[in-house]
């Protein structure tokens, strides 16, 4: 997919983007059914919408045992940090129109991701937003990047992508973006300060050079992309009978790899989630983790014969056709 002069454009001023039209519905409606039932103990939202509805405290008491970290994930929620385990999720990544506008955001082909989450809230139980509309806003970049931001944020920033699995309107929480934010650091940091690659702002209020915040209203199918210098904060759900679920990924430029690394706790190397995505994944999404193209040095009779030992099942045959005879 080629994102057209005019959606380059608004990335660069905005340090936000929502393109359309990236994933159909056979890829993002069985995500979304799949993040639903991981989110609410294995039922759907109309499902939990019936059962819950009418029982506000009991469900808040629930929602209160679900450790913080999977709360990202919904009220009751499963899996949160890529590889989840879900297959129909986990797959968004192979996307090729997916991959190309991340490459086309970034400049560069040579794009690693950083890290994979489920992102979910729901009105019953929301409270993932600040009490007062001035306070909450923070950029992402602290996530992944030990370093504070640089000026040159085309080069030194990092991209956060939402896959967005259901329309979300105006009364859905939509994330609230000052746009161009990403471009305004420099007068902002030293008077909010930050730590380590993070910053946020106690008072929105006394930041004039920024923009109004204005929601980010997608569509399902549709990315949207974010600067991780783009300044931004949740809000509260209009209409509490409202879901919002993405997934979201994270991807920086492979020269950038040297202090990109997630903080979050995701599942390791050995794990059945990572193994099995990555042996039944394709060559273009495992260099996105890391692994040398077909026709790379690496990839002799003896390394395949050890990939296939610990990936079962990976099928090797791009990786073959493309040694040297
Ligand atoms: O939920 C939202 O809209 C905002 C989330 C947020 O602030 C974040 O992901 O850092």
């Amino acid at each position: 997919m080629q994102l057209t002069d005019e959606q380059l454009a608004t990335w660069r001023r905005d340090g936000s983007i929502v393109v359309p039209n990236v994933f159909p519905p056979e890829s993002f409606a069985p995500a979304l059914e799949a993040v639903e039932r991981n989110a609410y103990g294995g039922l759907t939202y109309t499902e939990y919408r019936t059962k819950w509805e009418e029982n506000p405290t009991e469900i808040q008491q629930l929602y209160e045992k679900t450790p913080p970290m999977q709360r990202l994930a919904g009220p009751m929620g499963g899996a949160v940090h890529f590889p989840t385990g879900l297959p129909a999720v986990d797959k968004l990544l192979e996307n090729d129109d997916y991959i190309d506008c991340a490459c086309q955001l970034l400049r560069t082909d040579e794009i690693r991701l950083g890290y994979g989450q489920i992102f979910f809230r729901e009105g019953l139980t929301d409270t993932r937003y600040s009490e007062n509309s001035w306070e909450g806003y923070h950029i992402d970049n602290g996530t992944n990047s030990q370093l504070p931001p640089h000026p040159d944020w085309e080069r030194y920033s990092y991209l956060l992508s939402g896959i967005i699995l259901h329309d979300i309107d105006e009364d859905g929480a939509p994330m609230l973006v000052c746009r161009g934010s990403h471009k305004q650091l420099a007068s902002l940091y030293d008077r909010h300060g930050g730590s380590a690659g993070g910053m946020g702002l106690s008072d929105l209020r006394e930041c004039d050079e920024l923009a109004e915040p204005t929601p980010v209203t997608a569509k399902a199918g549709s990315v949207a992309f974010r600067s991780s210098y783009l300044i931004h904060a949740a809000q509260p759900f209009i209409n509490k009978h409202r879901q919002r679920g993405w997934m979201g990924f994270h991807f920086h430029r492979a020269d950038n790899a040297d202090w990109c690394h997630t903080t979050r706790p995701v599942p390791g190397w050995t794990t059945p989630e990572f193994v099995g995505f990555v042996a039944d994944s394709t060559p273009r999404a495992r260099h996105l983790l890391g692994w040398p193209n077909p026709g790379d040095a690496y990839y002799t009779e003896e390394s395949l014969q050890r990939l296939t030992n610990a990936y079962p099942g990976i099928d090797l045959t791009p990786y073959r056709n493309a040694m040297a005879v």
